[in-house]
C-alpha cells in the first residue's frame, strides 16, 4: 500500500481525520511505560536524552523503571546531526515512528492508510503552528489533547508559535552537491562526510536552514530563563514534541524535492554513505517496530520513495535562481549560457580562504558587528572568476561561523554581509546571508562530550550577495562588514560566541 503524506494545513479542517488519528496514536504511545521501546519517551530518547534536563522539565522521574541496558545501547542517542547521514537517518526514524502510530491507529479501528502529515511553514498563511497543536483541548472540549505542549514558546518566548520564514533562505535547495567539502566551502545540501555522528560539528545546508531555524524558533526558551529550552529547541528534548514529526516530514519532503529538481541532483554514491556507519565498523541505524520487532536500515535503502511505499502530495520545485540565470546576470551572453548553463551545475571542489575576522566574537545584546579582512590576492582571483574571465563556472562564496559555542540552544540570529555604514539591517533584506539557530550547541560546547567543546560550525552560501557586490564594483575592498542580529537579545549568561567569522571561495 502506498501512503501519501499530506500538508497539515490542507486537510480540510483543524481536526481533520489524519490529525485526529495522529492525536489518538500519540496518546497510545504516551500511555506506554518509558521502559517499552515503542513508547513516546523511548522514541524521543532515540533522538537524544539528557536525564537531568528531562527531570528538570518533569519528563522523567528518578524512581521510574528504566529500559534495559541492551535496549538503551542499541537504540538511544542515534540522531545524526552535522553529518551526511542527517537526512537518511531521520527518514528511517520517521518511517519507524509512522509505522508505530499507524499500528496504534489501526488497532483503534482507524484508517489502514494513515500517514504522517507534514508542516510546510513556507506556504503563504501556513507559518503558524497548526491549531490542533496549539490548544490543550480535543475538538470535543476535553482538555488532555496529547498534541499540545506547554514548553513550546515561539520566537519571542510569548507562546505565539510560528516560523518567521521570510528570514530564512532556501539556498541549499540549489546546491548542486549532496555532500559538502570538509571545511570552508559548501557544507552540501545534505551535510559533510562523517562516521556515525550524534552531534557533528559542521551542519549541512538544509540542516542549517530551515531545519535548525524551525527547531529553535518553534521551541524558543522559557521566558523566565533563556537557558531552559522549549522542547523543540534542544536535540535532547525535541522528539518529545508532537510537532517534531511534522517538521521533520517537511525536511524529508525537501530532500525529495531537491533530488527531483533538477535531475542532476543525486545522492552520494560512496559505499560509506550507501552502507552507512556499519561500513566502517560503527553503530547501525536501528528502530523498535510494532509487535516487538526491530529494524536496521542503511542510507542506501532510504533513497527511493517508491520502494519505501510513500510519497508527498506536493513535490514541486522551490528553486528561485538557476545556474544559467546566474551566468547571464554576471554577463555571459544568452547563447553562451545555453552551452555553459548545462555544465555550470557542478562547482569545483577547490576551497580557499578569502579572509577572516580577528579572533573570537562574543554574541550578546541585540546586535554585534565584526569585519572580515580580505586577502587582496585571493579577492582578485575571485573577482576574475566572477568576471567570467577564466571561463567555466564562476566561484561560489561561503560565510563560515566557526566554532559557535554557548549554553542556550534556542539562541537564533540573522547574519548580514556587506551592509553600508550606519545602514539598518531591516532595510536591506538583499544583504541577509541567512539565519541560524544553535540547535545542539549546548552539548557541542561541553568538553566532556564527543567533540572536546569545539562547538558548531554553520556555513552560509553568500554567492548571490558577493555577485551583487561584484556587479556594483563594490568588491574591491579590504574588509567586509558582517552583522549578527539576534531574534531576541542574548544575555551574557548564555555565553554565546563565534570562534571565527571567515569567508571562503569554492571553485576550480
Ligand atoms: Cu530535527
Amino acid at each position: 500500500m502506498q501512503h501519501t503524506r499530506q500538508n497539515v494545513w490542507e486537510l480540510g479542517g483543524d481536526w481533520a481525520d489524519p490529525i485526529l488519528w495522529y492525536a489518538r496514536g500519540v496518546r497510545e504511545m504516551k500511555a506506554r511505560a518509558f521502559s517499552e521501546p515503542t513508547s513516546w519517551r523511548f522514541y524521543a530518547s532515540m533522538h537524544g536524552i539528557d536525564q537531568q534536563l528531562w527531570q528538570q522539565l518533569g519528563q522523567l522521574s528518578s524512581s521510574e523503571p528504566m529500559p534495559t541496558k541492551a535496549a538503551i545501547k542499541r537504540f538511544w542517542k542515534q540522531c545524526q546531526h552535522g553529518s551526511w547521514y542527517f537526512l537518511p537517518w531521520h527518514r528511517g526514524y520517521l518511517l519507524a515512528f509512522e509505522a508505530n502510530i499507524r499500528d496504534a491507529v489501526i488497532k483503534l479501528g482507524g484508517p489502514e492508510d494513515w500517514a504522517l502529515p507534514y508542516w510546510n511553514y513556507f506556504k503563504p498563511k501556513q507559518s503558524k503552528l497548526p491549531p490542533a497543536f496549539a490548544s490543550p483541548k480535543w475538538p470535543d472540549g476535553q482538555d488532555d489533547n496529547p498534541l499540545f505542549v506547554q514548553e513550546r514558546y515561539g520566537p519571542n518566548s510569548d507562546g505565539n508559535v510560528h516560523v518567521p520564514v521570510t528570514q530564512v533562505n532556501l539556498n541549499a535547495m540549489s546546491d548542486p552537491d549532496f555532500a559538502g567539502v570538509a571545511s570552508g566551502g559548501s557544507p552540501g545540501f545534505g551535510g559533510v562526510d562523517t562516521g556515525f555522528e550524534h552531534g557533528g560539528r559542521v551542519h549541512g545546508g538544509i540542516e542549517t536552514q530551515p531545519h535548525d531555524w524551525v527547531h529553535g524558533l518553534v521551541g524558543g526558551s522559557d521566558p523566565q530563563n533563556q537557558q531552559i529550552p522549549g522542547l523543540m529547541s534542544d536535540p535532547d528534548t525535541a522528539g518529545l514534541d508532537s510537532i517534531f514529526w511534522l517538521h521533520h516530514a517537511n525536511i524529508d519532503r525537501l530532500w525529495e524535492v531537491w533530488r527531483r529538481n533538477p535531475s542532476t541532483h543525486v545522492d552520494p554514491t560512496h559505499a560509506n554513505w550507501i552502507k552507512g556507519p556499519t561500513n566502517i565498523g560503527e553503530r547501525a541505524f536501528s528502530m523498535p517496530m510494532p509487535n516487538g520487532k526491530s529494524w536496521n536500515y542503511t542510507p542506501g535503502e532510504m533513497t527511493d520513495l517508491l520502494q519505501l511505499a510513500y510519497t508527498y502530495d506536493d513535490l514541486s520545485s522551490v528553486i528561485k535562481t538557476h545556474a544559467g540565470e546566474r551566468l547571464v546576470r554576471l554577463g555571459a551572453s544568452a547563447a553562451a549560457n545555453a552551452t555553459e548553463g548545462a555544465t555550470a551545475v557542478s562547482s569545483g571542489k577547490n576551497v580557499e580562504l578569502v579572509g577572516a575576522n580577528r579572533g573570537s566574537l562574543p554574541i550578546t545584546g541585540s546586535e554585534v558587528r565584526t569585519s572580515v579582512q580580505l586577502d587582496s590576492g585571493v579577492r582578485q582571483k575571485l573577482s576574475e572568476s566572477l568576471s567570467l574571465a577564466a571561463g567555466g563556472a564562476p566561484d561560489r562564496v561561503f560565510l563560515n561561523l566557526e566554532n559557535v559555542r554557548g549554553l542556550a540552544d534556542s539562541t537564533a540570529f540573522q547574519v548580514y554581509v556587506g551592509l553600508p555604514d550606519g545602514a539598518s539591517p531591516a532595510d536591506h533584506p538583499e544583504r541577509l546571508a541567512g539565519s541560524v539557530a544553535l540547535f545542539g550547541v549546548r552539548k557541542a560546547s561541553l568538553a566532556n562530550e564527543e567533540h572536546a567543546g569545539q562547538g558548531l560550525t554553520f556555513v552560509l552560501d553568500i554567492t548571490n550577495i558577493v555577485d551583487e557586490l561584484h556587479l556594483n564594483n563594490a568588491l574591491n575592498i579590504d574588509t567586509l562588514p558582517v552583522q549578527i542580529v539576534p531574534v531576541k537579545p542574548v544575555t551574557e549568561d548564555a555565553q554565546v560566541s563565534i570562534g571565527r567569522v571567515s569567508i571562503f571561495r569554492q571553485g576550480r
